[in-house]
């Protein structure tokens, strides 16, 4: 019988290839895929978040994590169907306009991941045209904005504004981040949601999806 609680352990203990290795024995054995997801590789991926949060877990334990996570997704995204997988959704995210800066954002990307939200990452310096263009496109949930500078932010209010003039306005949502944004920040320039860390991204991305 499969054994997903081990699979959660594997997963907050980085272990990559035995994550893979149970989660297709899992598979092997006709386990419920929701299931092996849901008790096996997200239960795993939420300690992980938890222990972020608490700093008893540091960036590169996080990144192992999810790089185990990945390889039991890879398993596992193409037995999920559309239903399967209501309850997440699809976030376009980035780091905006002249700003470089994408270890905050990658780590966010691969938490969302981890808690099986799509993630189209448009990488660096995005233009803010850019970002509603491909949310449209992907018919997204969120629009996810990282910044690192404080010169760099106000290209967020940039994307809130071409959002707002778009037929999209209140349709999809913005979450914004990085180590110079704060909550009081997002209310100035109009974002739905903010969190501080990778693992309150997840949480607020949540929060954010239609109900
Ligand atoms: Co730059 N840099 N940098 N830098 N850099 C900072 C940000 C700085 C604070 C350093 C300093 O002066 N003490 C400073 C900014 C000052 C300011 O504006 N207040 C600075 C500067 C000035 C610059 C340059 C202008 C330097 C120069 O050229 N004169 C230049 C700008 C380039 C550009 O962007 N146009 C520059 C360049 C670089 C490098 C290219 C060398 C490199 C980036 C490499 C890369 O990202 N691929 C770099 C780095 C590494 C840093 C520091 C050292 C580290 C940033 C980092 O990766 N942190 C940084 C100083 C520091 O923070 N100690 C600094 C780790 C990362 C996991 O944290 O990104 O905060 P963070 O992400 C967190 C949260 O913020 C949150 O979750 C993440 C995980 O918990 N989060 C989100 C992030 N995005 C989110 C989105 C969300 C939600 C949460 O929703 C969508």
């Amino acid at each position: 019988m499969a054994d997903l609680k081990q699979i959660a352990e594997n997963l907050i203990q980085g272990k990559a290839p035995q994550v893979k290795e149970l989660v297709q024995k899992a598979v092997d054995e006709g386990e419920d895929v929701q299931k092996i997801l849901n008790e096996g590789l997200l239960r795993g991926m939420n300690v992980v978040g938890d222990k972020f949060k608490k700093n008893e877990f540091y960036v590169p334990e996080v990144l192992i994590a999810a790089r185990a996570m990945k390889e039991g997704m890879q398993i596992l995204r193409p037995l999920l169907t559309e239903e399967d997988i209501k309850g997440t959704g699809t976030v376009v995210l980035g780091t905006v306009r002249g700003d470089l800066h994408d270890i905050g954002k990658n780590l966010v990307g691969m938490m969302l991941e981890g808690a099986a939200f799509g993630v189209v990452d448009l990488g660096v310096d995005v233009a803010p045209e850019k970002f509603v263009q491909v949310a449209q496109e992907k018919n997204a949930d969120i629009i996810g904005l990282s910044a690192l500078l404080t010169t760099t932010m106000p290209a967020m209010k940039d994307v809130v504004s071409s959002l707002n003039k778009s037929n999209l306005k209140g349709k999809i949502k913005v979450m914004i981040g990085g180590a110079p944004v704060t909550q009081d920040y997002a209310d100035e320039i109009g974002a739905d949601g903010y969190a501080p860390d990778a693992a309150s991204a997840v949480d607020k991305a949540k929060e954010l999806l239609p109900a």
